[in-house]
């Protein structure tokens, strides 16, 4: 049952950690897929400036109520925070009979910092797989990399086409790695993007009721295999990420973490 803030919980965000997005299935309603697909069509999305507050602008459009939703409030507020800055939005479209693929990449990474944006991806139509649907590599966003520095890569073990129904939302960490699928069918495709800046310390911002669920490490250690032997590096990145969301700094999965603080630095007591 989800609370009437529709805040995440701390299994949910295990897997944001884990995974690198969190994936919504037909949330938002027909006649709201309906109007915001007729305003991408028409070109009517407002572009304010980077940095503007969320909450003053798209104040009466579909794509504004898209984005007011309670339930897209909640994984907004969990992630984020209550006050975000907009960054950009696209209208990504992939035109009829496309046949060619993006080149792998991930949007605008300039660091390596632990605060982290979120990209919403919104699917106001059907998108089966003939059409694409945008294709994602579930564990890969702590793997920092310019651009399409990975565009020589072409298919990757795990990796998920976001083959959804109408009005399905995905939220992903700004690290993801994705690029658009061909579109094999007689209809141009529609995907909405919109990345979000935190404005305060995404710090234990969800509903953190089952933060002790033993069930929370499992996710954590999840092998996504595609990184073959290095699993054990993104456990590491996931427990730091883990402590970031938490503040818990003595957390760890099993004792990845703990063994490489192990930097004693007493003298040896010599024997009197
Ligand atoms: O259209 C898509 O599915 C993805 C497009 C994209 O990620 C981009 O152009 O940055
Ligand atoms: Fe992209």
């Amino acid at each position: 049952m989800p609370e009437p803030d529709h805040l995440l919980d701390s299994l949910q965000m295990a897997r944001f950690a884990a995974d690198g997005f969190l994936r919504f299935d037909e949330l938002v309603p027909r006649e709201l897929n309906e109007a915001a697909y007729e305003q991408m069509v028409a070109n009517e999305v407002e572009r304010p400036p980077a940095g503007t507050p969320l909450s003053s602008m798209w104040t009466d459009t579909p794509l504004g109520e898209v984005f007011r939703l309670p339930a897209i409030q909640g994984i907004k507020n969990s992630l984020v925070g209550t006050d975000p800055l907009y960054d950009h939005h696209a209208v990504h479209t992939v035109g009829a009979n496309h046949l060619q693929g993006q080149a792998w990449h991930a949007d605008a990474i300039i660091d390596i910092r632990q605060h982290f944006d979120i990209q919403f991806f919104y699917f106001s139509h059907e998108t089966p797989r003939e059409m694409g649907g945008t294709m994602i590599l579930p564990g890969s966003h702590f793997r920092r990399i310019s651009e399409s520095d990975i565009g020589r890569y072409q298919n990757f073990r795990g990796q998920l086409p976001m083959v959804c129904k109408a009005g399905t939302v995905m939220v992903a960490h700004h690290g993801i790695w994705h690029c658009a699928q061909p579109n094999r069918t007689d209809q141009r495709r529609y995907m909405f993007k919109l990345r979000l800046n935190p404005t305060a310390r995404q710090l234990r911002l969800w509903n953190t009721e089952d933060l002790g669920d033993p069930k929370i490490s499992g996710i954590l250690g999840t092998n996504h295999e595609w990184y073959g032997n290095e699993s054990r590096l993104e456990v590491v990145n996931r427990i730091k990420f883990w402590r970031f969301l938490t503040g818990d700094e003595d957390f760890d999965v099993g004792y990845w973490l703990s063994r490489l603080e192990n930097e004693p630095d007493t003298p040896q007591q010599q024997a009197a």
